[in-house]
């Protein structure tokens, strides 16, 4: 294994349009936390980058239905994110944003290198373009049919169904998500990267060099390749984002995925002077920490265009994660199906560790997993308190109860307590080797093997037992007792960091190096340790009930919203719609239709004419109220006989959830017969 300089962590900048929930911290957050307070404990010269990502068509959407500019819903979610992982003990080295100067100025010059370089395929082709609101539809400005598996609201980037990547073009009846029209095809200007041009390199770099990655990544990587890869487009048609820095672009910004990882650099030149010893030196080893569907921008598009730029390294491993459910389904933000950070700290104050422990003991590391609320509150009750707080809680009680807080001498061992010490140095091991390979479920486990060696060793020493008649076995007994404490405090360091932190203050320790982990002297005898508390409290049946009825009324409210909207009709062509004829009226006269409860038949001023329609809408409206509205009605619907009465065209009424019916009135008087399209 070769040995580094020095290490640069990356972990996905999240987008700034949303607060993070616990996905964000099991797929990303809490394992490069992990690995990079680890290597701290090591010595090692190491940095941890990330910010927030706020470029993009996600961010856009969000500000237009909001009616706010991009800045302010960056600006919004950037503290909010910042403020969590600070919460949370996230401990980067510095958390950036992407709409800041030193990233438009590190982006813009990425871009001119390459643009100098001749590395760009500059292409004139058609995109859709609305012509209503006046723009080109990229990604998720437009939605239309998937044609791989049919889902009829796929995005222009990606099908959320079946997690194709997609193409605008590639949509079947393609519609604007901002005007909701057709569009149009027109002729526009960008620049590719040529992906297809580094699939050799590409191949041999991760296929044949980095055999060593998570089969999850190494798999994704081999798909990509071997379907062949396509030059990919790096600017877009947007007004936020940063310019593309050449001559004709007006108009024009870097694609979202390309600027992204880019941010990492500028990042890193905003903390250091010495930014590019940490990015072009072969002696730094660079990991990216990510969730897998950031797989191919992080091992296919940056080190491609890293390598196209030709002074950076490339990320020695990239051990992304796969995807935490939540009780059994899939954590959606639009579904509000998911735990908020902020909130969980609402609910759970002080309590950062145990999700941290949660989530790291659950992480979806090679697979997707689910959290519940059941299984957070076992980890807890039955493993940090049982097993982590019993132990420690014994250790410094007796201590404090047999020599008033003075670690005793350690007198003749026995077999088993020699046994004991050796297995304290090989669990350090285990855990090192286990965070060094990126597995930190087995990392946690061994760590915390620990605790259950302490636990079993005064469980079978018994020195209660012994107190008064052996006095010098007790004694040895406790000294090594508070060895195993005083090791609990480095290795679950990096895990635990507020609890260890708080152990640390009641063993009136330091913050010790990990290199003295294994170590049986790390408590000399006389060293007087403090009063302790409980490091963790039972979590109640009513906490979690709590949570989870929380989580039943976010999904009823969803489905009751899900059952508003009746299914969609099938497509009809826009010719066949304008043989509609949809115009403004005038209600005139209104009066119940005799021996029926629901209608009412109602004179109207159509601006064509004037008519009767015989309308369902007696449960819902008085007739002396809607005399003098204006409504919405289709003027061509064949005239039908309903109770004996000729009624000519129909009310456009909308249906609410439960049934009511509610008139389409236009927002502000307009001429009757006006045309509505
Ligand atoms: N903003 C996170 C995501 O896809 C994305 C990561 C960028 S890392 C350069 O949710
Ligand atoms: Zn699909």
């Amino acid at each position: 294994m070769k040995n580094y300089k020095r290490y640069l962590i990356t972990s996905a900048l999240p987008y700034a349009n949303g607060p993070l929930h616990i996905g964000h911290l099991a797929g990303v957050y809490v394992p490069s936390d992990i690995y990079t307070r680890y290597l701290r404990l090591k010595g090692v010269d190491v940095i941890s980058i990330c910010g927030s990502d706020e470029h993009g068509v996600p961010i856009t959407l969000k500000a237009r239905n909001e009616g706010i500019t991009p800045q302010e819903v960056v600006d919004r979610y950037h503290a909010i994110n910042k403020k969590a992982f600070e919460d949370f003990g996230i401990a980067f080295d510095i958390y950036s944003r992407t709409s800041n100067k030193i990233h438009y100025e590190t982006a813009s010059d990425f871009f001119l290198t390459l643009y100098k370089k001749g590395e760009f395929i500059e292409k004139t082709s058609e995109q859709y373009y609305d012509e209503e609101a006046g723009c080109f539809l990229a990604d998720r400005y437009i939605i239309g049919t998937c044609p791989h598996c049919g889902n009829e609201n796929a995005y222009g980037d990606q099908c959320e169904k079946c997690g194709n990547s997609l193409s605008p073009n590639d949509l079947i009846n393609p519609r604007s998500t901002i005007s909701g029209s057709e569009p149009v095809m027109r002729e526009t200007l960008h620049w590719y990267l040529p992906l297809d041009k580094y699939e050799g390199w590409l191949r041999q770099w991760i296929l044949e060099d980095h055999k060593e990655w998570k089969t999850n990544v190494y798999g994704q990587c081999k798909s990509w390749i071997d379907q062949g890869l396509q030059p990919r487009a790096v600017s877009r048609d947007l007004d936020w984002g940063v310019p593309v820095p050449v001559e004709g672009a007006e108009g024009k910004v870097l694609y979202v995925w390309f600027d992204a990882p880019i941010g990492y650099i500028s990042a890193t030149r905003e903390l250091t002077p010495d930014w590019e010893k940490y990015w072009k030196d072969p002696e730094t080893k660079m990991v990216h920490f990510i969730g897998k569907d950031n797989i191919v921008f992080h091992c296919i598009i940056f080190p491609s265009m890293l390598r196209a730029e030709g002074s950076y390294i490339l990320p020695d491993n990239v051990p992304a994660n796969e995807f935490l459910n939540l009780e059994n389904d899939k954590i959606s933000t639009s579904r509000n199906w998911a735990v908020w950070l902020h909130e969980y700290l609402e609910d759970f104050p002080g309590k950062q560790d145990v999700l941290r422990y949660s989530l790291c003991s659950n992480a979806p590391e090679t697979k997707d997993n689910d959290f519940t609320w059941k299984d957070f509150q076992a980890r807890n009750n039955n493993e940090l308190v049982a097993i982590l707080g019993n132990f420690v809680n014994r250790a410094l009680v007796l201590t404090g109860k047999y020599y008033d807080g003075f670690v005793p001498e350690r007198n003749e061992t026995t077999e088993f307590d020699r046994s004991v010490l050796d297995e304290i140095s090989r669990l350090k091991t285990n855990v090192e080797e286990s965070l060094e390979s990126y597995r930190f479920r087995e990392a946690l486990r061994e760590a915390m093997n620990l605790a259950r060696l302490g636990n079993k060793y005064l469980a079978d020493s018994e020195p209660w037992k012994l107190v008064k008649t052996d006095p010098d076995r007790v004694r040895t007994i406790m000294n090594i007792s508070m060895q195993i404490t005083a090791n609990l405090t480095i290795v679950l360091q990096p895990f635990l960091p507020f609890s260890m932190e708080t152990l640390r203050k009641w063993i009136r320790m330091e913050l010790r190096p990990w290199s003295d982990a294994g170590r049986d002297d790390l408590l000399p005898a006389g060293h007087r340790i403090g009063k302790p508390g409980l490091l963790f409290e039972k979590i109640e049946d009513a906490d979690i009930e709590k949570q989870i009825n929380k989580l039943m009324s976010s999904r009823k409210a969803n489905e009751a919203a899900a059952v508003q909207a009746a299914p969609a009709k099938d497509t009809v062509s826009f010719d066949d719609f304008t043989r509609i004829d949809i115009r403004t009226a005038t209600i005139l006269e209104a009066e119940k239709v005799p021996k029926t409860t629901r209608l009412l038949k109602l004179k109207i001023d159509t601006g064509l004419d004037i008519r009767t329609i015989v309308s369902g809408i007696a449960e819902y409206y008085n007739p002396a109220d809607i005399v003098g509205r204006q409504i919405s009605i289709v003027a061509n619907l064949e005239p039908r006989k309903i109770k004996g009465i000729e009624s000519k065209g129909m009310i456009l009424m909308a249906e609410d959830k439960d049934g009511k019916l509610v008139m389409v009135s236009p927002e502000s008087p307009v001429s009757n017969g006006s045309t509505i399209k």
